[in-house]
């Protein structure tokens, strides 16, 4: 089984089904292609149905878009534990996955993953102050529920899912309440989270389009 990735630094799709795969354990292979450069359209579109990755491939088997990619690993892998064991607890894990895979489209916009970059103050917090408040309130609930450290206390496929938000919140030093901040932690000690991140930090390519500073300056 392959999973085809984008930069690490920048590529929060990538990120999500990847932590799942290295967090359960699941033995995969990982091949990188380039978000930027020339043709670099045409490169994934030999490899992805939807022109984009993540993309898992498993024998002759193309599976793009990340919800698709999880539940596709937790059917194979049922025993794993991806989603939460009880009937409730899962629909509620789906829910939030499948609420951050449909919205928080501000902060996607306005505070793009650079998990090599530290910009505080450099998001305009009145723009992702709508998704923050649903931040908080989503987890909040979740981990007041669970006790944490994760949404449904063990890491599952929810909290892959937002693991690149806990990346954001920590790049532009973002206001969260403390429960919030204490997830942003615990996604950071992750041991998979960890392998991941060492990996980006390697990385050199720059994508002017995830960079805050050519974001800010195009707004204005
Ligand atoms: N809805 C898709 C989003 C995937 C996505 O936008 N991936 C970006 C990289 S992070 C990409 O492939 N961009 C290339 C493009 O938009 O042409 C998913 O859940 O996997």
């Amino acid at each position: 089984m392959k999973l085809i990735i984008g930069n690490k630094n920048y590529s929060s799709w990538s990120l999500r089904p990847w932590l799942v795969l290295a967090h359960f354990d699941i033995p995969f292979e990982e091949e990188q292609v380039l978000l930027s450069g020339e043709g670099w359209r045409e490169t994934i579109r030999k490899k992805s149905p939807s022109g984009k990755v993540p993309v898992l491939v498993d024998g002759d088997v193309a599976v793009p878009e990340t919800i698709a990619i999880i539940e596709y690993l937790h059917d194979k892998y049922p025993a794993k534990g991806i989603w939460p064991s009880n009937r409730v607890e899962r629909a509620k894990a789906r829910s939030a996955a499948a609420e951050m895979h449909a919205g928080f489209s501000a902060l996607r916009n306005y505070a793009p993953m650079n998990l090599r970059a530290s910009h505080p103050g450099k998001v305009d917090i009145d723009l992702v102050a709508g998704d923050l408040k649903r931040i908080d309130r989503l987890w909040g609930d979740l981990l007041s529920n669970s006790d944490g450290p994760y949404l449904f206390g063990k890491f599952s496929g929810a909290d892959a899912m937002f693991a690149p938000v806990a990346t954001r919140i920590r790049t532009y030093q973002l206001p969260v309440s403390d429960m919030a901040q204490d997830y942003v932690e615990a996604i950071y000690a992750l041991p998979a989270f960890q392998r991941w991140l060492a990996d980006a930090l390697k990385e050199t390519w720059v994508v002017e389009d995830d960079e805050i500073d050519v974001i800010n300056a195009r707004r204005t």
